[in-house]
């Protein structure tokens, strides 16, 4: 029997506190009136921007638990892939892809690496090259800048890039026009904009809102949650990508009201509602 609603698969890690990763994404994906299917990569107690963190590496278990997927014969809408700790768990990802993908699955890949023109210590060149292959199966993929310079082998000159040179980015990124780029994190002037390839209409947009000048991490797992769910219910990319940043831009104007750790990520909870229509 068809699927009553949509359902998507999510690869990413699980940290129990530190608003991140699937914690984040079950929420909005599931606000947004879609079934998300949680494939952990890592379980930890909160995310590691916090001085002290729990963390077990899911890497092992990964193929058992997928299997138990292979004998349901479940099958989703759209697969999406962030934080992956080795290189052994590109070869996972790419097997899960191969093996679920349908013509109807959109694949996403947060190609979660890199930040303020710093690699992570975590990642390896094996990973970068890994991550290169990976995007190369993506429909759509949401680099920051420093990740888009790293992918396409620019130089990083920090956040405050040219639309030109987002626009060349987005070009050496799209594998020839057959994935979509959402680069984030661009700033401009009073603004922060993401600027976008979509290959659906073959056509360059940005999307910008007011900047709040305080940076939480896991926001970047909030916005493409947003842009997954939006997607499956049948919005255009550049739809999917406005609703994403005013939810972040909601959201980021009313946590700064407050003098919380900026660890403890967006508060997101009370603009959950604005996502459903
Ligand atoms: O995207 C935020 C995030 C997700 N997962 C882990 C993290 C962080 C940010 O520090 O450490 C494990």
């Amino acid at each position: 029997m068809a699927n009553p609603i949509k359902r998507c698969a999510i690869i990413n890690d699980f940290s129990g506190f530190g608003r991140c990763s699937l914690s984040v994404s079950l929420p909005i994906i599931s606000a947004m009136g879609i079934q998300c299917c949680t494939v952990p990569t890592a379980i930890l107690s909160n995310h590691t921007g916090y001085s002290s963190y729990f963390f077990e590496s899911f890497t092992d278990k990964m193929q058992s638990y997928i299997k138990e997927w292979q004998k349901l014969e479940l099958d989703f809408d759209l697969i999406s892939t962030g934080f992956l700790g080795c290189s052994e768990q590109f070869d996972i990802v790419k097997s899960f892809i191969n093996d679920f993908k349908q013509s109807k699955t959109i694949i996403v890949v947060d190609p979660v690496m890199a930040d303020n023109g710093k690699i992570y210590s975590t990642y390896t060149d094996e990973m970068c090259s890994k991550m290169k292959d990976l995007i190369s199966v993506a429909d759509v993929i949401t680099p920051n800048i420093t990740e888009a310079c790293i992918l396409s082998g620019e130089k990083y000159d920090g956040e405050e890039i040219s639309f030109e040179k987002a626009k060349s980015l987005c070009q050496k990124l799209n594998n020839n026009k057959k994935t979509s780029v959402v680069i984030t994190g661009i700033i401009n002037s009073e603004d922060i904009c993401s600027f976008v390839y979509d290959k659906y209409s073959d056509s360059f947009f940005k999307v910008c809102t007011p900047r709040v000048k305080k940076a939480y991490p896991g926001t970047g797992d909030l916005f493409t949650s947003v842009i997954c769910a939006s997607l499956l219910n049948q919005s255009e990319l550049k739809e999917a990508v406005s609703l994403a940043s005013k939810f972040i831009y909601d959201a980021a104007s009313y946590s700064i009201n407050f003098d919380t750790d900026i660890n403890d990520g967006l508060i997101y909870e009370p603009f959950l509602k604005t996502l459903i229509n």
